[in-house]
């Protein structure tokens, strides 16, 4: 195995059991065992994010770069695209993860007019070919970085000159390309700069309107180029914006709905969004799969006490089972997966802090999926909320649903019945028993 980048690790990373003492081991992802009918590997879909896994480099608010990677060194900006490439490569296969993630810009920099960006693209994009051959990693999605530059400090799709409209456009076609051209399973469309920061200069349904007319714009493109990709959309409420267009899941499933777009894409859910949102990461997946549009997850955590996205490992198993409960309950991502959108922290300095950042995530998943299998086989919780409702499966319930019952008919029964006895939710009971499933593995 060839080491370079990262002497840490001489061959990959190996599933050692939960009593082994080696922080280099996973003690729960065992790629091939069975779970239900998949493996490991098949359920969970892990991902590695190009940016942050590769092109982080521990700036914060107040302080620059904070780390030094050894694929970083070289002057050249298309050198430095080449070096951090191999190191990418190195790193995935160590890990022994299937899939990564990209925005355009990760992978190859941007020139200085629009023509030598799109030329240092395929020249990456051909070198990207070559190492997914060479290793079988695989490309699970791609997207453009319509947020770095300061064309599209107000809005890319949103922004009120067309000019920049039509830069963005392009740049999402060369994006798709690329995106076509490596096998990516699913293209993302993450509307960073998308909304608003002032009413005072904003005409709102004309900015909505150009969003649906650029997110057609890409399906006809799509459609044109027989690319099989599911396209996805990542909701967010802010940062960058104040307000964003895209802000939860309800929101972005009753836009696509509203502009004729709701067949044509999925939600990519991040857990860190979903509680910027002021939501749970399981009701972002619970909405976006209850309308049968989950399609991938960015698998990361916030801290509650800070109000921006921090982007942290995930390492919250209670999460994790909640968020495996719901997707395995629809079967799996399809072409989705757990992409880990999530950096070390800025004193994490150590190309092996990469390592057991992953490690740590992919274990809090794997432990997730265990618990989750368990639960759904035992059908306790679920027979509990089957029997809440069961008042709706026959009888007078059964007529209301069914659409034969007048607010008239209602009258006439509530006065042949008298008022109904309460009955208990019992949260409490149900907490205990999620807490025994979680110290069973
Ligand atoms: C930003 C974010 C992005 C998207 C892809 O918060 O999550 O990295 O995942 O553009
Ligand atoms: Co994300």
């Amino acid at each position: 195995m060839k080491t370079k980048y990262f002497p840490e690790l001489k061959d990959t990373v190996k599933y050692e059991g939960k009593d082994s003492k080696n922080p280099l081991s996973f003690k729960y992802y065992n790629p091939s065992r069975i779970i239900g009918e998949k493996t490991m590997a098949e359920h969970l879909r892990f991902s590695v994010a190009y940016w942050h896994t590769f092109m982080g480099t521990g700036t914060d608010m107040f302080g620059g770069t904070a780390f030094s990677r050894p694929w970083t060194q070289r002057n050249d900006p298309m050198d430095r695209a080449k070096d951090t490439m191999e190191a990418a490569f190195e790193f995935i296969t160590k890990l022994g993860v299937q899939y990564y993630c990209f925005h355009d810009r990760d992978i190859a920099p941007e020139g200085t007019t629009f023509s030598e960006s799109t030329k240092n693209l395929q020249q990456m994009v051909t070198m990207a070919k070559e190492l997914q051959q060479a290793t079988g990693i695989k490309l699970l999605w791609g997207t453009a970085n319509l947020f770095g530059n300061s064309i599209y400090t107000q809005g890319a799709a949103t922004n009120p000159d067309a000019h920049v409209f039509a830069h963005a456009a392009a740049q999402v076609k060369n994006a798709i390309d690329a995106t076509h051209e490596l096998g990516g399973e699913n293209y993302v469309f993450w509307g960073g700069r998308e909304g608003y920061e002032t009413l005072l200069n904003t005409n709102l349904n004309q900015e909505q309107e150009q969003l649906a007319r650029f997110l057609h714009m890409a399906v006809d493109y799509k459609k044109s180029i027989g690319f099989k990709g599911q396209f996805l959309i990542e909701p967010k409420p802010c940062e960058p914006m104040k307000h964003q267009y895209d802000s939860d899941a309800a929101t972005t499933l009753s836009f696509l709905r509203a502009y004729d777009l709701f067949d044509d894409f999925k939600l990519n859910i991040e857990a860190n969004h979903a509680t910027l949102a002021g939501h749970t990461f399981e009701h972002e997946l619970a909405v976006a799969s209850a309308a049968g549009r989950l399609g991938s997850v960015d698998a990361n955590r916030g801290d509650l006490l800070l109000g921006w996205d921090t982007d942290q490992f995930p390492t919250d198993i209670y999460s994790a089972t909640l968020a495996m409960v719901i997707i395995l309950k629809q079967n799996g991502l399809g072409s989705g997966g757990l992409n880990f959108d999530a950096k070390p922290r800025r004193a994490s300095i150590d190309t092996v802090d990469l390592f057991h950042a992953h490690i740590g995530g992919m274990d809090t998943f794997t432990r997730g999926l265990l618990i989750a299998q368990k639960i759904i086989d035992d059908g306790l919780l679920d027979q509990f909320i089957s029997t809440r409702y069961e008042s709706f499966s026959d009888g007078f319930g059964k007529q209301i649903m069914a659409g034969g019952v007048t607010l008239e008919d209602a009258e006439k029964w509530i006065i042949d019945k008298g008022n109904p006895i309460p009955k208990s939710g019992r949260q409490e009971m149900l907490e205990n028993i999620l807490n025994d499933y979680l110290a069973m593995i």
